[in-house]
């Protein structure tokens, strides 16, 4: 029995179809774990563009095995075969539908890229200096406005709202060869981790000492150039606990490939100790050095029968001393 060749090309389309969509919603292994709330849109843009990347591909080496064997030169054939001049329509249909395809995926991903800049940075890669603070100073304003203004008695709304007014956490993140500095305004925490609580906004302003370097978390789906002279933003917030590396993705020189370091995701509870750690210990770092400063020198100007205290000028001279780094 002879199928008709326009049913045949249903069944394998939708055969193909079925496959495509499969594999795009079964890639597990080729993503690590999402843990950023941002993370869901581009993993959908991913499986969208491995659903048409799996079709081509299905497409395009089903038609050359097909070829390979329906076309192979009969044994008692010498000639040439049928000379081909081309086909027209065949050529509209394959340059008009990936012209479609690359289309409507550039819009889709800008779309999610504009999403994912929620706070509202876009743009302010050029001119971050100028306009980046301002432009959050507006966006809390606006936000601000809306509280104001809002006895939304719609329970949903009005927590989207609140989740929005959340002030995120700010941390200054500084790339230099060949290492990452993570700086919390807040409370002048300096770390070569970075730290961040779950489930709270954060606000990395990423910038470069010497070359240019890029910040990327692949379990946030997030990745920023840090580039010297300008801050660049990026706005997420972290879901899942957890340790993840923080990874350089601009080759800076020779040790680019050593240039990596960790983000920890805590609880709440577990972030607000760590906080509380790093200024105990810069607390007691301050203490040592004060003590290290007065306490011999007083016990050597006492045992030679010195009056108490140094001159004041003595002790800010060592007092310096004791802090730069050279004196030790
Ligand atoms: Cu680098």
């Amino acid at each position: 029995m002879k199928v008709p060749t326009a049913i045949l090309t249903l069944i394998i389309g939708i055969l193909i179809t079925l496959a495509s969509l499969w594999v795009s919603q079964n890639n597990d292994l080729l993503l690590p774990i999402a843990a950023a709330s941002e993370a869901a849109e581009i993993d959908r843009l991913f499986a969208s563009m491995m659903a048409i990347a799996t079709g081509l591909f299905l497409i395009v080496q089903g038609a050359l095995l097909y070829s390979l064997f329906a076309f192979r030169r009969k044994s008692d054939d010498q000639t040439d075969a049928e000379p081909v001049h081309g086909n027209v329509p065949l050529e509209i249909v394959w340059t008009a539908i990936p012209a479609m395809l690359v289309l409507w995926l550039g819009i889709y991903s800008f779309d999610v890229y504009q999403s994912i800049d929620s706070v509202g940075t876009m743009g302010s890669h050029n001119m971050a200096h100028q306009h980046g603070d301002m432009e959050r100073v507006a966006d809390a304003d606006a936000a601000t406005m809306v509280t104001d203004q809002g006895q939304m008695p719609s329970g949903a709304l009005s927590q989207a709202v609140a989740t929005e007014t959340v002030e995120p956490l700010q941390v200054n993140v500084d790339g230099l060869q060949y290492a990452w500095l993570f700086t919390y305004p807040d409370t002048g925490i300096i770390s070569g981790e970075l730290h961040l609580p779950a489930n709270r906004p954060v606000t990395l302003n990423i910038s470069a000492r010497d070359v240019i370097h890029a910040f990327w978390v692949p379990e946030f789906r997030l990745k920023q150039d840090a580039v010297p002279g300008q801050v660049t933003h990026l706005n997420f917030q972290p879901t899942k606990e957890g340790v993840y590396p923080v990874i350089c993705a601009e080759l800076c020189g020779a040790y680019h490939g050593a240039m990596k370091t960790r983000s920890i995701v805590h609880s709440g509870a577990e972030y607000q100790a760590w906080v509380d750690s790093q200024l105990v210990a810069n607390t007691s770092r301050e203490t040592v050095a004060q003590s290290v400063t007065k306490s011999p020198l007083e016990h050597h100007a006492a045992a030679m029968g010195m009056p108490h205290h140094l001159p004041d000028s003595h002790q800010s001279d060592l007092a310096q001393a004791a802090h730069s780094p050279s004196a030790s």
